[in-house]
Parts: C-alpha cells; sequence; structure tokens
C-alpha cells in the first residue's frame, strides 16, 4: 500500500488513455502549460498554450457554429450529446485514469467524476425535448401570450483542477441541447484531461453530422481565461474557481452587459444534533471531509457539534482519521490521494499553523505522509482541529483537508455559526428530530444553496441544481431549471383580434 507509482508508469497510462480517446499530445506540444501530476509531482508533458488570436479564433469559430446549431432542432442536439455519453461510457476507464493522473483522485472518485458527466448527458438528452416555455392568459380579447426560449450563443466555461471534467459536462452537456457552442478553459492543472473530453465530443459531433467547432478547448492561465471573459461575442461566461477570480471575471463581464455564471468557493458545515445517528454522521463526515483529500468546492470544512456529543464525535472522528489510507490514488485501497501542488500544502500548513495560534487544538492528523517515496509529491494526513470559536481562520475556506470543530449549546446557535462565514455553498444537519431539520431546511435556516438532512455536504447529484449563494457567487448548473441560464426568453403577443386593443386600457383612438 505504500508504493507510489513511477512518473514513468503514470505516463505510460496516460499516453495510453489519450490514445484510445483520440489524442495525440505530441500535436499540442509548446510551451506555456505543462501537464504535471499530482501522484508523484513530476511534469509528464510541455504543452502550448494559446495566445489572444488564437482565443479569439476560438470564438469566431464558436460563434460561427452557433449561427447553424440554433436552428437544429433541440431533439436533433440531444441525439449528439446522447452520442457523446455514450462514447462516455466506453471510455470512463480512459477517462477516469486521466483524472487520476492529473487531478489525484482516487479511483471510486474518478470514476464517479465521469458517472456524473454521463448522468448530466442523459439528463441533457431528457431535457432537449423539454425546453418548456410558459403561456399565460392576455388581458386583451382574441390575443396570445406566450414565452420562447432560444438560444443564447457562445458560452465561455472556465473550470477548476478538482472536477476536471464533470463541471464542464454539467455546462457543455446543457449548453449543447440548449442550441449553444462553447469554448472551454480548463485549469491549466488538467489540460490532458479536458483534450480527451473534447476529442470525444468532436467524435460525436462528428457521427452526428453536426458543425464543426461545438466545443474548443483553449489551454493556458490567467490571460487565455481573460480573454474569453472580455469577449463580446460570449455571451455567458461560466466560471468555476476561487472567490478570489470569481471577484474578477464577474465584473468584467458585467461590464460589458454579458452574462456570469459562478460557482466559486465554499466553507461547507454540518451541523451535528443531540438527536444524530452518530455512526452514520461521523462515516458520513469523514467522506465529505477527507474525500478528494479535501479539494472539493463542498468539501466538508466545519463541524458545529452539540456539546452533550462532541467529545464523543471527536474521539471517532480522530479515530477514523488516524487510519484512513493516504497513498498513490491509483492503487486499490487508497482512499485519500495527493493534494494538487505544494502551495496546496503550504496553504494547509499555514491554516493549521493559524488555528493552533487561535486557540485550535490538532486532534489527529495534519502531517505530511510519503515525502521520502514523492518527494516532490504532497500526501498529507487530514486535520482535525478542535477550535474554541468560530475564529478567522475557520471562517475561511483553506483548499485542503482541514476539518475544524466547534461546539454548540443550542438550535439558534448552531444556525448562527452555521451562516456565519462568507461563503454559501452546501451544508447539512444530522437530526433524528424531524422539526429541527425542517427548521435547518427553513426560511431562516441555512442559508445556503444546497441544505442536507443526514447528509455529508459533499457529492451532490446532478438532477439539483448546483452552487451557492454569498461568497460562492450566486450561480446554479446542472439540473432542476438550471438551463435558463443558457438560453435567452423572448416574450411574444399575438394579436389575432382583428383589432388594435392596447394593454392597460389605454385608449388612442382620439
Ligand atoms: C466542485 O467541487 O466544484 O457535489 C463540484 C459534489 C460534486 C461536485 C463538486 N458532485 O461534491
Amino acid at each position: 500500500m505504500t508504493a507510489i507509482s513511477a512518473t514513468e508508469e503514470v505516463r505510460a497510462r496516460v499516453e495510453t488513455a489519450l490514445k484510445r480517446c483520440g489524442v495525440d499530445p505530441a500535436a499540442f506540444a509548446g510551451d506555456g502549460v505543462t501537464a504535471r501530476t499530482p501522484v508523484t509531482g513530476a511534469p509528464l508533458f510541455d504543452l502550448r498554450a494559446h495566445g489572444p488570436a488564437e482565443v479569439d479564433r476560438a470564438v469566431d469559430a464558436a460563434h460561427e457554429a452557433f449561427l447553424t446549431w440554433r436552428t437544429t432542432p433541440a431533439p436533433v442536439r440531444g441525439a449528439l450529446v446522447k452520442r457523446f455519453g455514450a462514447l462516455l461510457s466506453e471510455h470512463r476507464q480512459d477517462l477516469a485514469a486521466l483524472v487520476t493522473a492529473e487531478a489525484g483522485k482516487i479511483g471510486s472518485e474518478a470514476l464517479g467524476e465521469v458517472q456524473e458527466m454521463i448522468d448530466v448527458c442523459d439528463f441533457a438528452v431528457g431535457l432537449s425535448r423539454q425546453l418548456y416555455g410558459r403561456t399565460m392568459p392576455s388581458e386583451r380579447p382574441g390575443h396570445r401570450l406566450m414565452e420562447t426560449w432560444h438560444p443564447l450563443g457562445v458560452v465561455g466555461v472556465i473550470s477548476a483542477f478538482n472536477f476536471p471534467v464533470a463541471v464542464w459536462a454539467w455546462n457543455a452537456a446543457v449548453a449543447l441541447v440548449c442550441g449553444d457552442t462553447v469554448v472551454w478553459k480548463p485549469s491549466e492543472l488538467t489540460p490532458l484531461t479536458a483534450l480527451a473530453c473534447a476529442a470525444l465530443l468532436d467524435r460525436a459531433a462528428a457521427e452526428s453530422d453536426a458543425p464543426p467547432h461545438l466545443n474548443q478547448v483553449l489551454l493556458g492561465g490567467a490571460e487565455t481565461g481573460a480573454r474569453l471573459v472580455d469577449s463580446p461575442l460570449v455571451p455567458l461566461v461560466s466560471a468555476t474557481g476561487s472567490t478570489r477570480m470569481g471577484r474578477e471575471v464577474g465584473p468584467r463581464v458585467a461590464a460589458r452587459f454579458g452574462r456570469s455564471l459562478l460557482e466559486l468557493g465554499g466553507n461547507n458545515a454540518a451541523v451535528i444534533a443531540p438527536s444524530a445517528d452518530l455512526d452514520l454522521a461521523v462515516d458520513a463526515a469523514v467522506f465529505a471531509a477527507a474525500g478528494t483529500a479535501g479539494q472539493r468546492c463542498t468539501t466538508l470544512r466545519r463541524l458545529i457539534v452539540h456539546q452533550d456529543v462532541v467529545d464523543d464525535v471527536t474521539d471517532r472522528l480522530s479515530a477514523a482519521f488516524r487510519v484512513l489510507p493516504v497513498g498513490d490514488p491509483f492503487r486499490d485501497g487508497t482512499l485519500v490521494g495527493p493534494l494538487v501542488h505544494g502551495a496546496a500544502h503550504a496553504a494547509m500548513r499555514a491554516a493549521v499553523e493559524r488555528a493552533v495560534a487561535q486557540g485550535g487544538s490538532v486532534l489527529a492528523g495534519g502531517e505530511r505522509e510519503l515525502a521520502d517515496l514523492a518527494p516532490d509529491a504532497h500526501y498529507v494526513r487530514p486535520a482535525l482541529v478542535r477550535m474554541p470559536a468560530q475564529t478567522e481562520v475557520v471562517r475561511e475556506e483553506t483548499f485542503a483537508p482541514v476539518l475544524y470543530v466547534l461546539s454548540y449549546r443550542d438550535f439558534a446557535e448552531a444556525v448562527e455559526l452555521h451562516n456565519g462565514v462568507p461563503h454559501g455553498l452546501s451544508s447539512g444537519i444530522f437530526t433524528r428530530d424531524h422539526g429541527e431539520a425542517e427548521r435547518f431546511l427553513a426560511a431562516d435556516g441555512a442559508d445556503c444553496g444546497i441544505v442536507n438532512v443526514n447528509i455529508g455536504t459533499s457529492g451532490a447529484e446532478i438532477g439539483g441544481a448546483f452552487g451557492g449563494e454569498k461568497d460562492t457567487g450566486g450561480g446554479r448548473e446542472s439540473g432542476s431549471d438550471a438551463w435558463r441560464a443558457y438560453m435567452r426568453r423572448a416574450t411574444n403577443t399575438v394579436n389575432f383580434s382583428g383589432r388594435v386593443a392596447l394593454a392597460q386600457g389605454v385608449d388612442f383612438s382620439g
């Protein structure tokens, strides 16, 4: 269990997976973006970053494709997404291997992420026959009042390393059935995974006689993203990443009256009430806090536990954290893979140090592991830190596995602590008290976009709308009626009365 795959082994897996998906990395060779693996911390391939002229060309080509795609019947657009979903199923192992290699996710979570793509394709295919508008009763005789939803245009998708494919797929599958085209700027940490997905989508498009350039990938860093964000031919920018990134993207898009759909950070909490089933609560908390090495935007970062059960909960959690198998995500049995890079590790160390300085005590974890076997990688044992209060560091999002534990006396205090942070993404309560659960779900309960009962904060299904409030950015993606963000609404009034009848009873006959 302790051995770490050699970089050569990871590179070989990556090459095989890319080849099967139809990507030759040599075709993308150049400078500007280095594909790395957090499994060993080593570089895999040097890739060419796209310059501003290429961003513009990609957007122009996407706009050109949009002009055809917008009049392609939505169910026909759905047929393309159906084919894409089938290709994703066929290549699920290849894509999962790439996700593990570039994002460091364990096999089961990497496969889960690919499953999320397949599921959202299914969802979007159904949606392609359900882009419903409403009809309303007109106040005028012989008139019909209705709304029509039309395709919007080119959607710029900016995605993060931690969900290198699922979040793009939420956007792309829905955007495509809505009649939009996509230009995708993936995280520079996960370029290969993006190229593989794009190649499969191109294959699906070619097999479906769809126009070229429905989806294009732009490799590069912040400048590449900024060029996309500023493009007037991109009416919607859907960006997932840090709150800092969202603060730049949102105003820039708004300045040109574009729309942005922001899915930013989270500082997610769960409340454990005295009536909770503690076995269930602890199991759920361990996955939510330590899964994906604490690098989900939905990761559980704060646990707010009733004072009567807090010692019991921390004892159980400490025991669980101490034995979590940390190691090579390619190995069966590993549950916690590496952090994505050294900066993430430095941020974790700094947060734990600050927590201690602010009165906290580390109950378990926090140490670096496997440094002898993989000196350039960053494996850590998830940290459990008991805090005397919701101090400054607790109110911040640190993108690493650090779980702060706070205690509360009454329900109102629990909700206040819960909501007392800038972010508002995901939350949960563990309780057997039905009334308390309902109060948590109510208007004056948890203030997040995702609020769960007896479920941790991470691992949402694609059928619901995903996103959150406050510093999380307010966007909603994936299921429910999130599709509306990808379309424009036209209100239509049709007069079949044969005479002029003005609304609000206005008489203009003189
Ligand atoms: C993210 O971390 O950006 O709910 C997305 C979850 C996943 C998606 C997370 N379905 O944890």
